[in-house]
């Protein structure tokens, strides 16, 4: 597990509203005096960024190159900048994880599940988040709210994004102890109200 501090994960499809909810979240972790990791997968490192640049605007990669470049990042991430937040008692807060792979290269590429799932389990030694924030988007409402930037995996046609999205909430549904899932599609300030909520409880109440 996540050893002295503690590790929440958001994920969710192209446009769900992540980023704005997790600056909203780390303002109020750090306005409650918690030092707080922000970071973001792929990209989170130097080498991320190169990986990153090859996955979302280089050519065409296979499917199982395109898992294995992800899970490097991975490998990579967790083991520069994740656990050593960790292991300083941060509140480690993440653009995408692990569901990501399962969900985009699992179902959307047509992969094993279970096998993208074990390479990113066996890259980053096992570390799973102590909370997922599940934002749950019509795959068309992502699209409009993205506008006209798309990159490769958001250029997938909307069969790929739907069998994604169902992916993510068959996650949540196999472990709800360890999800919050929410309507990406309400407000702002209600989501993150919501989130909020949700960790405090979960770090027993940050204020
Ligand atoms: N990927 C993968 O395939 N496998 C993996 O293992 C991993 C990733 C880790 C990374 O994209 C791509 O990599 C991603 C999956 C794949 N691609 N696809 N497709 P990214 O990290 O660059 O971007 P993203 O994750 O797709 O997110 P995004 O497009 O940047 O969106 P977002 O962060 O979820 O949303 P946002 O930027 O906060 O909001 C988007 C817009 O909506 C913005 O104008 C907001 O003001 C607006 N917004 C936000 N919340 C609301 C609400 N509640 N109502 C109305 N409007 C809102």
């Amino acid at each position: 597990m996540s050893a002295a501090g503690s590790f929440i994960v958001f994920e969710g499809g192209d446009g769900a509203g992540k980023t704005t909810q997790i600056e909203a979240l780390a303002q109020w972790l750090r306005d409650a005096g918690r030092q707080v990791t922000l970071t973001r997968e792929p990209g989170g490192t130097a080498l991320g960024q190169q990986i990153r640049q090859l996955l979302l605007h280089g050519d065409h990669v296979e499917p199982r190159a395109e898992a294995l470049l992800f899970a490097a990042d991975r490998a990579h991430h967790v083991a520069t900048v994740v656990r050593p937040a960790l292991e300083r008692g941060d509140v480690v807060v993440q653009d995408r994880y692990f569901d990501s792979s399962v969900a985009y290269q699992g179902e959307g590429r047509d992969l094993d599940g279970a096998d993208v799932l074990h390479l990113s389990l066996w890259a980053t030694r096992e570390l799973h988040p102590d909370l997922t924030v599940l934002l749950d988007v019509d795959p068309s409402v992502g699209r409009a709210r993205r506008g006209d930037m798309h990159d490769r995996l958001e250029r997938e046609a909307d069969d790929f994004h739907s069998r994604v999205r169902h992916r993510f909430l068959a996650l949540a549904q196999e472990a709800p102890e360890r999800y919050l899932v929410l309507d990406a599609a309400l407000p702002r300030e209600v989501l993150a109200d919501a989130i909020r909520e949700r960790v405090a409880a979960a770090l027993g109440d940050p204020t």
